[in-house]
């Protein structure tokens, strides 16, 4: 579906974070016009002072301009959901989406791994992602605790309200979906990304995916146990298509914005290809 696509006169990055004791608890972050730049920093800090982690002792929010000339303009990931029995099989299941998007068995265990076992140094969860050599499993990103963090990217603002009332009719309405399918979709689009694996850090949200270029946004209805604090995500990069500062810098800086989305598929039992 492709839905009006116009010239934008005026852009800004609005970006939310919130700490607690100076441990992270809430961020998100939009690309909207001039007009609407109010109301959304209003709504991002309503949203950090009722972090279910919260409340925050610090909210910062800041908003800059972006040339609309520089925005790269796509299409949303293709969404797919498979419902697995466990968590063990969920963690199986996206091993195998993982060496579908062209990795190791070796490489797509790491990534469930160091994910499971909590990304950062101490097993604590990483603010940004994990950057993996897609070949030789290498951690690349420089920074262990803050990672790399995907920004500056949106749904066209126009598009929001059918996107959300499309997902909302697939049973897709958490708003964790569309923020995780949009920060994906821009992952998908950088240069020399194999795949990302996600679940959240929040205790009580347990489905994840694997995302791929060529594969859309999968879904994994279990990829914690409820209750488990640790969550992340890593990225695969293959390093014979680009340089890390030259990914790191897509991934942080270049403004995209979402206008036309993909299909949604029903959810579907995961099964085990035959072996
Ligand atoms: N860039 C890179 N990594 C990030 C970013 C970012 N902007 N934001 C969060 N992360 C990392 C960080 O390590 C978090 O701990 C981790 O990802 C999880 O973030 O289809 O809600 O915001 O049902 O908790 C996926 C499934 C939900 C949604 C993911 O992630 C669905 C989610 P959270
Ligand atoms: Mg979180």
């Amino acid at each position: 579906m492709i839905i009006s696509c116009p010239m934008m006169t005026s852009l800004y990055s609005v970006r939310m974070r919130a700490s607690c004791h100076d441990q992270h608890i809430s961020g998100a972050e939009r690309l909207v016009p001039v007009h609407a730049v109010a109301e959304t920093t209003a709504a991002l800090i309503e949203r950090a002072l009722s972090a279910p982690l919260g409340p925050p002792d610090k909210v910062h929010c800041n908003s800059e301009q972006i040339d609309p000339a520089t925005v790269h303009w796509a299409k949303l990931p293709d969404v797919y959901s498979y419902q697995v029995e466990s968590v063990q099989d969920g963690r199986l299941a996206a091993t195998q989406l993982l060496i579908g998007a062209g990795l190791s068995a070796d490489r797509a265990a790491l990534a469930v791994a160091t994910l499971a076992e909590g990304a950062g140094p101490d097993g604590v969860v990483m603010r940004g992602a994990v950057l993996m050599d897609a070949v030789t499993g290498e951690r690349l990103e420089h920074d262990l605790v803050r990672g790399v963090r995907v920004s500056r990217m949106d749904l066209l603002s126009t598009c929001r309200p059918d996107v959300e009332a499309l997902l909302a009719a697939a049973g897709l309405g958490h708003h964790r979906v569309l923020e995780a399918l949009i920060l994906s979709g821009k992952v998908l689009q950088a240069p020399g990304i194999v795949a990302e694996l996600c679940w959240s850090d929040a205790p009580d949200y347990v489905t994840g995916y694997v995302a791929a270029p060529r594969c859309g946004y999968q879904r994994i209805s279990q990829l914690k146990t409820a209750g488990d604090k640790r969550g992340g995500r890593v990225f695969f990069v293959d390093r014979t298509k680009v340089t890390v500062s030259a990914l790191v810098d897509y991934l942080e800086r270049q403004p995209v914005l979402f206008d036309t989305v993909g299909t949604i598929a029903p959810l579907k039992k995961w099964e085990l290809p035959d072996a």
